[in-house]
């Protein structure tokens, strides 16, 4: 079953993305003219938030969150689910700003949504690929999905992937409330949340391009977020298991 375009919503969380977000938004409405998008911004320094608030005024289904300042993609992405919950969409799709996550690829991850289905842009199954992504990042996301799906005993193979389509009664159900990762780690502690409660996960290939503009938020303490939390995790449930 394929995600309605009335009832989903893509939230694009950006910190200081003057230059993609415009690029990006031009890209999705060319595919997806009426698709209602909601841009979460942390009070860029560089105006990504009233640059996204003027292209509100010419976009009938954008709209733009403001939030005080940077705390890190999960608190911007759970301001962005609550948004999404209180106006009444089914879906939401995650979305980065910086065009790595291709518009021209959405229809694929919407025709694979279901209500009880966390769908993942993957990188790393057959058909999947990166394109002018530093080898150091590679190794970084490839060991990153290793460790945590040997940790976790997860079967997914890009387990940080951040284009993913997510319905939001599965949102309701994980409580995230309780979500405490800021980093990049949310992710795999949105996923883990929603495996264990005994739903499916289907990673559908796509090509994940390199930002030409702006720069990456990722940093040691967000990669050290990840390890500590993902580490914890493991061990807890394995005593857990007994
Ligand atoms: N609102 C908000 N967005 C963020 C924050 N950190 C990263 N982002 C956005 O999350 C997306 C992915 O970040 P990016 O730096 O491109 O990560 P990378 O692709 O892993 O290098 C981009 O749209 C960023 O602007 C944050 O603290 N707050
Ligand atoms: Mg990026």
């Amino acid at each position: 079953m394929s995600a309605p375009a009335s009832t989903t919503l893509v939230v694009v969380p950006t910190y200081n993305e003057v230059e993609s977000l415009p690029v990006l938004l031009r890209r999705l409405r060319a595919v997806h003219p009426d698709l209602p998008v909601l841009v979460v911004d942390d009070a860029s320094p560089d105006g990504t938030g009233e640059l996204a608030d003027q292209l509100a005024t010419a976009d009938a289904h954008l709209v733009v969150l403001h939030r005080a300042g940077k705390e890190g993609l999960g608190p911007a992405y759970i301001a962005g689910f609550h948004w999404a919950a209180e106006h009444g969409y089914d879906y939401v799709v995650e979305m980065d700003a910086d065009g790595s996550h291709q518009p021209e690829q959405l229809a694929a991850l919407l025709d694979a949504a279901a209500p009880d289905v966390l769908v993942l842009g993957s990188r790393w199954v057959s058909g999947g690929s990166t394109q002018d992504w530093p080898w150091h990042r590679q190794l970084l996301s490839r060991s990153a999905s290793w460790y945590s799906r040997t940790l976790l005993g997860l079967g997914t193979r890009d387990i940080t992937a951040g284009y993913r389509v997510i319905p939001v009664a599965l949102l309701e159900e994980i409580s995230l409330e309780n979500v405490e990762s800021h980093g990049y780690c949310f992710q795999i502690d949105v996923l883990r949340r929603i495996v264990a409660a005994g739903h499916s996960v289907v990673e559908v290939p796509i090509t994940f391009v390199e930002r030409t503009a702006g720069k990456s938020k990722m940093d040691l303490p967000i990669v050290l977020e990840a390890m500590r939390r993902v580490t914890a995790w493991g061990v807890s449930s394995r005593l857990g298991r007994g």
